[in-house]
């Protein structure tokens, strides 16, 4: 049975079963939750599948404007790989690939998606935001923070390193001299310092995070769902290169295809005629 909503947040209602994590939706806004509290939400590869599976669900649900990306309980968002079944290549899933012996890094997958995923994905911190955890903090367009929230990169401490979004993308957000301390260091840094830093959009008190969170969503969902889609691409563009430009590509294809100009092209295949293109101005 679910719980009565607290008064102004959404009736969330589950939209699909996981094992390791909620994938719930209410009010064309998807939370999708990383539910491994006993491991501060550290990622496995199980966890990652299943995260997949309900970005993708986010994607094509038309309802959906805005995904809000968050860890079980007040204690983490989420503390990054699970350590305790990483292998010598990778991280051990309880499949036949892992049977082999053959580890995953599938969080690498996940970053992209949400990189690509054309709405809005806003990452709701209390506690620990900490190795790739952290680094799908970055990934995420938006990030709200509680005033007990922590972030911080280990990689160098435990033997491991992010050499992509987790450091070129920390460096256009936070400053290179910034993104090096962070990872040369493996200090932690309080939820103000993100915030001075710009590694996040707002610190909220623990208790008004979700409240908070979900009015930022509100806020976008008011907004037309074709510009933020355009915005997210171009920003993305820039630091993605020629995928981020193929993504934007694509969006510019799919607004053309909208269009009566586009659609004459179609029109005149179909019904074996030249098509007329002279009705359509030539733009200054
Ligand atoms: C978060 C920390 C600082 C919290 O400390 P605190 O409050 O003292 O709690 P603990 O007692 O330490 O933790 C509570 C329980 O949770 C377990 N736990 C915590 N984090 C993990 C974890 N990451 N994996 C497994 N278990 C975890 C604790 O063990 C404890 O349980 P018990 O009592 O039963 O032992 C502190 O917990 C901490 O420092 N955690 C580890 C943070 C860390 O180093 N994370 C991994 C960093 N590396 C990555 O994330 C890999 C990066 C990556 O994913 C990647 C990047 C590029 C390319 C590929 C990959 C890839 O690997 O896929």
């Amino acid at each position: 049975m679910q719980n009565a909503p607290q008064p102004g947040l959404p009736d969330w209602k589950s939209a699909g079963e996981y094992g390791d994590i909620v994938y719930e939706t209410a009010e064309g806004i998807a939370k999708i939750t990383i539910n491994r509290p006993e491991v501060h939400n550290a990622f496995r590869p199980q966890t990652l599948f299943e995260l997949q599976e309900a970005f993708n669900a986010a994607r094509d649900d038309s309802e959906v404007g805005v995904v809000i990306f968050t860890g079980a309980g007040d204690r983490a968002f989420c503390s990054g790989g699970d350590q305790k079944i990483r292998g010598e290549d990778g991280y051990l899933g309880d499949d036949a690939v892992a049977r082999q012996g053959i580890g995953r890094l599938n969080v690498l997958d996940l970053q992209v998606q949400i990189r690509r995923l054309p709405k809005p994905v806003v990452c709701m911190v209390a506690g620990y935001s900490i190795g790739g955890g952290n680094v799908l903090q970055v990934c995420c367009d938006l990030t709200i923070a509680a005033d007990n929230a922590v972030f911080g990169q280990t990689g160098p401490r435990v033997g491991s390193f992010d050499g992509g979004y987790g450091s070129w993308l920390l460096a256009q957000t936070v400053g290179l001299k910034k993104a090096r301390e962070i990872w040369y260091l493996c200090r932690q840094y309080s939820a103000a310092e993100a915030l001075e830093m710009g590694m996040v959009n707002a610190v909220v008190p623990l208790e008004r995070l979700e409240a908070e969170t979900v009015s930022w969503a509100r806020e976008m969902l008011a907004k037309s769902p074709l510009a933020l889609r355009m915005v997210k691409g171009a920003i993305n563009a820039v630091s993605d290169g020629a995928a981020g430009m193929q993504q934007f590509a694509g969006d510019a294809t799919m607004l053309y295809y909208m269009s009566e100009e586009a659609q004459e092209g179609r029109d005149a295949f179909k019904e074996k005629r030249r098509p007329e293109f002279d009705r359509f101005p030539r733009r200054p």
